[in-house]
């Protein structure tokens, strides 16, 4: 088991080989444009926690995998994730203007090329799950699996699903609970979810393994967004890395307009302890998961 940045660094490096930097203008018949490789290594490679590779790797990893080729899956996520917030932060969403302590892709590329920058990732994640797969010889089920859950917790019933109804959602005055607990598992969790049981998959993980991993990823990926929501109240803007305060300038439905900022507070910590709980089977081989659980739980950015 390796540590959050040596997981990073792993993902960082095959994620600079998978999309190498082009010559400029360049436009061949049958390459990428030089533009496109741009603007997709601007966000890609802008830095970033890098919690859902390392969190698929270290999964793959603590149930017996091997780590080799589980990066084009961690990759693979972590591409769909920058697309996600890329779109995110267009004017016909969240329309930000700094993301991971940069100007957004359409601040820099234009609203035009940052849809495709993203149009870009999200396909090129599934090419590299499915070159991968089509590679593995006998593990070609488990590279299936592994690309399916990736695909769910990113899609219709999963993250796009979260969005979905946070842009419906926003500005209006009927906000609920469940609602809220729709946003937060469908935006946020299913991703940490997919990572995790994707991890588990190629590692050939049993079905009570597979149980574990996605109580924990369920729990994490609430207390993330819990945590998310309360930072944008209370964080330093210079260490946060996107805007503070904008959720409730928007009108958005969150844990802190829901439960308090106390309320969302007291909630993170009853999530930290169903995370740990969710590991009671495994022994020091989950440590990781232990302290990144208690180290989002507790982060000030
Ligand atoms: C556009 C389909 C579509 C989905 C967008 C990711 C997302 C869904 C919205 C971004 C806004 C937001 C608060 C999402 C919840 C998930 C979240 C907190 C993402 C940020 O994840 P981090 O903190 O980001 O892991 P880094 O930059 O560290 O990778």
């Amino acid at each position: 088991m390796k540590t959050l940045k040596e997981y990073a660094s792993l993902t960082q490096t095959r994620l600079s080989q998978l999309i190498p930097s082009l010559p400029e203008n360049a436009f061949e018949p049958g390459e990428m444009p030089a533009l496109l490789a741009e603007s997709m290594r601007y966000s890609l490679l802008a830095g970033g926690k890098r919690l859902r590779p390392a969190m698929l790797l270290a999964a793959c990893e603590m149930l017996g995998g091997e780590i080799e080729p589980a990066l084009d899956y961690a990759c693979a996520i972590e591409m769909i994730h920058t697309y996600s917030l890329i779109h995110d932060d267009l004017p016909g969403m969240d329309d930000d203007d700094m993301r991971r302590g940069r100007p957004t892709n359409h601040v820099v590329f234009g609203v035009g090329q940052a849809i495709l920058a993203g149009d870009g990732l999200l396909n090129m994640a599934f090419e590299v799950m499915l070159k991968s797969a089509l590679k593995a010889g006998s593990n070609i089920e488990k590279c299936v699996r592994a690309a399916g859950e990736i695909a769910r917790g990113a899609g219709v019933t999963g993250m796009i699903a979260g969005q979905c109804a946070d842009l419906y959602q926003e500005g209006r005055e009927d906000g609920t609970e469940e609602m809220l607990k729709f946003i937060h598992e469908g935006k946020t969790m299913a991703m940490f979810v997919g990572a995790m049981r994707a991890g588990a998959c190629l590692a050939g993980a049993d079905e009570k393994a597979l149980n574990a991993v996605t109580e924990y990823a369920r729990a994490f990926g609430l207390l993330f967004q819990a945590s998310d929501d309360v930072l944008d109240i209370i964080a330093d803007p210079a260490l946060f890395g996107h805007s503070v305060g904008k959720d409730e300038r928007d009108g958005k439905l969150t844990a802190v307009s829901v439960l308090t900022l106390e309320g969302a507070k007291a909630r993170v910590e009853t999530l930290l302890k169903e995370a740990v709980c969710a590991l009671e089977g495994f022994g020091a081989e989950a440590d990781f998961f232990r302290s990144l659980a208690d180290a989002v739980a507790h982060r000030d950015h």
